[in-house]
């Protein structure tokens, strides 16, 4: 079994959560935030037999299409990443897609 840990955009999280459902996956659906964009994310965690890894990849690859986006990211400056009354510059992010990360279940169990 694995694990599957997807961090998505907000906005395509509905639809893959709906899709995901609709096709008999469990997941867990996590309000999160990106370190680099400060701004909110979501993170799915989808437990998934090995034989379905592809089916699940296939439903994120179609749902979470990537787009550029001007933003203006935050100062890295200072020791909280961030220094106040510093100024934000305009950066061309990559948003949409997913970052995932699979790992391998040693048990799943339910109680
Ligand atoms: P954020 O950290 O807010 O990053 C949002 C997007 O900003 C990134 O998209 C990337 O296109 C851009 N970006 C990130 N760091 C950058 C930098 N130093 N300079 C220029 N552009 C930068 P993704 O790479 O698709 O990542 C989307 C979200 O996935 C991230 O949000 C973060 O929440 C998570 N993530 C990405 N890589 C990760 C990792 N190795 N470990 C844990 N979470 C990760």
């Amino acid at each position: 079994m694995k694990l599957i840990i997807a961090i998505v955009q907000d906005e395509d999280s509905s639809r893959l959560v709906n899709q995901l459902m609709k096709n008999g996956y469990g997941v867990t659906k996590l309000a999160t935030t990106g370190g680099f964009l400060r701004a909110g994310n979501t993170t799915l965690l989808i437990g998934v037999d090995d034989e379905k890894m592809s089916a699940v990849m296939k439903i994120i690859e179609d749902v979470c299409k990537s787009r550029k986006q001007m933003t203006a990211a935050p100062s890295t400056m200072g020791s909280m990443g961030g220094m106040p009354g510093a100024a934000s510059y305009p950066v061309e992010v990559t948003v949409g897609g997913a970052t995932v990360f699979v790992l391998t279940v040693d048990q799943f169990i339910k109680l």
